[in-house]
This record gives C-alpha cells, sequence and structure tokens, in this order.
C-alpha cells in the first residue's frame, strides 16, 4: 500500500477556530478525517502532520523522501501556509528528495495581499490546488489516485 504524505504548515493547528470568513470552520482534525476517508476510498495509506516549525518540515519532507525512494509513496501534498511565500528551504526540500507534490491552500491566495501571489513552491509542485476550501485535500488525493 503507498502512502500520502499531508504536510501542514504553520498556523494551520488554528483552522476553524480563527478567520472562518478566510478558512471556513472545520478544524485540522475534521482536515485529517476527510484525508482519512478519501485514502480509505483509493486504498492509500495517510501520514497527515502539522508543524509550525520550518526545520521539522524539511525534516518530514526528507523523511518522505525516504519513503519514495522505496517506490511506497504516492505523493506527498502540502501546505506551507505562510511558508509558501518565504521558504529556500522547504523548495530545496522538495527538489532535493524529488518527492511528487501537490502545493495546496485552502484560500485563493491570487485573491489576497499581492505578498500571497508567489510561491517558492510551485516550481517543483507537480500541480497546484487554491481557493477550493478544505475541500482540495479530498480532491488532491483523488486526484493522486489516478497517477
Ligand atoms: O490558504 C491557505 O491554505 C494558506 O496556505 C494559509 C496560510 C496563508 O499564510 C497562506 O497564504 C494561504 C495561513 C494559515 C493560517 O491558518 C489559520 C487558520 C485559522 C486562523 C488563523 C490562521
Amino acid at each position: 500500500m503507498k502512502t500520502v504524505y499531508v504536510l501542514n504548515g504553520p498556523n494551520l493547528n488554528l483552522l476553524g477556530l480563527r478567520e472562518p470568513a478566510i478558512y471556513g470552520s472545520q478544524t485540522l482534525e475534521d482536515v485529517r478525517l476527510l484525508c482519512e476517508q478519501a485514502c480509505a476510498r483509493h486504498g492509500l495509506g495517510l501520514e497527515f502532520r502539522q508543524s509550525n516549525h520550518e526545520g521539522e518540515l524539511v525534516d518530514w519532507i526528507h523523511e518522505a523522501g525516504g519513503v519514495h525512494a522505496r517506490g511506497e509513496l504516492a505523493a506527498l501534498i502540502f501546505n506551507a501556509a505562510a511558508y509558501t511565500h518565504t521558504s529556500v528551504a522547504l523548495l530545496d526540500a522538495v527538489k532535493g528528495t524529488g518527492v511528487p507534490m501537490i502545493e495546496l491552500h485552502i484560500s485563493n491566495v491570487h485573491a489576497r495581499e499581492s505578498f500571497r501571489h508567489h510561491s517558492y513552491l510551485s516550481a517543483a509542485a507537480r500541480a497546484v490546488i487554491c481557493g477550493l476550501g478544505v475541500a482540495g485535500y479530498g480532491l488532491a488525493i483523488d486526484a493522486v489516485a489516478q497517477w
């Protein structure tokens, strides 16, 4: 069974608790359950994590790279949150490990402040999903299941 890594960056632990007009009212635990159900439908395993620390996200991408090297990774679905717009380290980790990655954002970053319009990660992404709310996570898993 191949595994999908779903990694979530800083402040996404607050999902559903603040700013519902932008991010909706579902919590990160709701998103984890949604991902569990999507993976179960497709016979995929799931690693679902969140961190507020850039280096920890780098370490987890390296871990996913090891899984990829063994032919056991379905994909990385990555909502790097604010690090999307700042982090060369996360770009280097994705490129360096060669993990197939879908960049995901809950909100439509292009309809928001201009500093959210640039992503360091898009250059290394197979696909980018944004603006579909938390449903984007399930749709990303559905897409990965067809790769
Ligand atoms: O739309 C997304 O998924 C983002 O990746 C979310 C990031 C933001 O910096 C990106 O530009 C777009 C922010 C995540 C913080 O999430 C919160 C959720 C609820 C309340 C406060 C923050």
